[in-house]
């Protein structure tokens, strides 16, 4: 990929350029739970964006996606929302010029190979990506969580998704082999090694389903867990998220709360107590309790939090039928996308073959699966 990136851009731009791998990202547990401040435990993956990329002495930017060979320009003088995968570029731009950075004009060339709507962040690689080269090319000097800031309000002021902090923060941080625990409201994390990775494999299985009420009902989610957090203010004054309740406060208040509103807000403080178990398990290398917890925000996901859909409760249910497999899950926003299976190393190709079997049966297509490893988060590569 770095090759062709390369390649094509010195065909269309004439010089040499700065290469930048920007990976995509899993999730083990702890989904729709930062951006209500709780935790939740990414890790950067072997499936990545590359830039091509060089100063051009003008103000303005142009971009040419290998991946589908499109090409956008745009003036540094007047961005606005816009155009498809070019408007992640216009975000961090215009995010960068609010942080009163001066940011000049770019050519680059983009590809990459991390399937697109399959949850796994294609978007924060495009934005930490270009994050990270024009720090590089430009001295900005910014700290990676500030980047991953600055992708995040790109996220929300552009194509205007008002997602959470997980993905620009797993892309930017991420570590080769390690896991990480991120505290979504004091963004304090620690890292941990995937020690387990001898035994078991990170199998992603794409349902194929593409997300399309994904930037909508994600939104709506948000509202509604923000709603509950404004009637529950009136029993507990000093809640300013979901993170500072328990379920069981939660529960005891279920009458205060539209039905919906409830079952939002009993998921998300659910999902928070199940990530610090799973991380207490995987430290102690107890897959099989890790896994169970899997299961249950995958049931937490689908019923009560309601972003699931029929093909992603078919994989996962056809994981749970499997010896092999410790633990599975929807993974991400939700609405189609992958599911993230633990498989034991000796049994991936065994399962791999079930659920492709089985889901061609049932859905007529075959899944794509990517058996992935956790890399390094996005860096120069020369
Ligand atoms: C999407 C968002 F971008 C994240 O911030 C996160 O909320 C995730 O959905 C659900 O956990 O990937």
């Amino acid at each position: 990929m770095i090759a062709q990136a390369k390649e094509q851009f010195k065909k269309l731009f004439h010089k040499e350029p700065l290469i930048v791998s920007s990976p995509g990202r899993i999730n083990l547990i702890g989904e729709h739970t930062d951006y209500n401040e709780g935790f939740v435990l990414p890790a950067a993956i072997d499936k990545k964006i590359i830039y091509a990329i060089a100063l051009n002495g003008t103000d303005t930017c142009n971009a040419y996606a290998l991946f589908n060979n499109e090409t956008a320009s745009f003036s540094l003088k007047d961005i606005r929302p816009g155009g498809g995968w070019a408007n992640y570029l216009k975000g961090v731009v215009y995010q960068l010029q609010q942080r009163g950075l001066e940011v000049k004009g770019f050519d680059c060339v983009i590809t990459g190979d991390i399937p697109i709507g399959a949850g796994m962040s294609s978007s924060a690689a495009v934005e930490g990506g270009l994050n990270v080269a024009l720090d590089h090319l430009l001295g900005f000097d910014l700290s990676r969580m500030d980047m991953a800031k600055v992708g995040q309000l790109a996220e929300h002021t552009f194509p205007g998704v008002k997602c959470g902090i997980m993905d620009q923060f797993a892309n930017l941080h991420g570590q080769k082999d390690r896991v990480m625990l991120l505290d979504c409201r004091s963004l304090e994390f620690t890292y941990f090694p995937f020690e387990f990775s001898k035994d078991y494999k990170i199998v992603l299985v794409n349902s194929m389903v593409h997300h399309s009420l994904a930037s909508s009902e994600y939104n709506v989610r948000r509202a509604q867990c923000e709603e509950g957090v404004k009637i529950l203010q009136e029993f507990f004054p000093d809640i300013n998220s979901l993170r500072n309740l328990t379920s069981a406060q939660v529960e005891q208040y279920k009458h205060q709360l539209p039905a919906k509103v409830y079952d939002r807000c009993l998921y998300v403080t659910q999902e928070n107590e199940r990530v610090e178990k799973a991380c207490a398990h995987l430290q102690r290398n107890e897959l099989k309790e890790a896994g169970e917890l899997m299961f249950a925000s995958h049931e937490g996901l689908s019923k009560m939090y309601e972003v699931s859909c029929a093909e992603l409760d078919f994989l996962a249910g056809l994981a749970r039928n499997r010896a092999e497999v410790a633990g599975a899950r929807m993974m991400g926003g939700g609405f189609g996308g992958c599911t993230i299976n633990l498989v034991k190393t000796g049994g991936v190709e065994g399962f791999v073959a079930y659920v492709q079997q089985e889901y061609q049966h049932k859905y007529g297509k075959v899944p794509e699966v990517y058996v992935t490893s956790i890399e390094d988060g996005a860096k120069v590569v020369n």
